[in-house]
């Protein structure tokens, strides 16, 4: 899996609204009634994780699950970073 430039990550972005670039990772956060719902949101993103062999950083501040995504293999972002944002955000 090849790194994107900035172009092809600007371009990925495009595709894959609510999460932003931070550097050599995307994030977005999920905002929910209290913790046990961001607990349950992270239970299955888990699951989307696992079956996608691709995982991010998750940081969990009660009710707010920040996700990053970035491919450490390839040292930056790939297709891989945006199809699992994509598939996190269709639930
Ligand atoms: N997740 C993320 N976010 N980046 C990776 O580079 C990565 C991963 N590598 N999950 C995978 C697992 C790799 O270690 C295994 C061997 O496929």
């Amino acid at each position: 899996m090849s790194r994107l430039d900035d172009a092809g990550v600007a371009q990925a972005l495009r595709q894959t609204p609510g999460w932003e670039r931070a550097g050599s990772e995307i994030r977005r956060t999920y905002r929910f009634k209290d913790f046990r719902e961001a607990l349950a949101f992270v239970n299955r993103v888990g699951d989307l994780a696992e079956r996608a062999g691709h995982h991010p950083d998750i940081d969990i501040r009660y009710n707010a699950v920040t996700l990053a995504l970035s491919t450490h293999d390839a040292g930056g972002l790939t297709a891989k970073d945006f199809e699992l944002a994509r598939v996190i955000a269709a639930g």
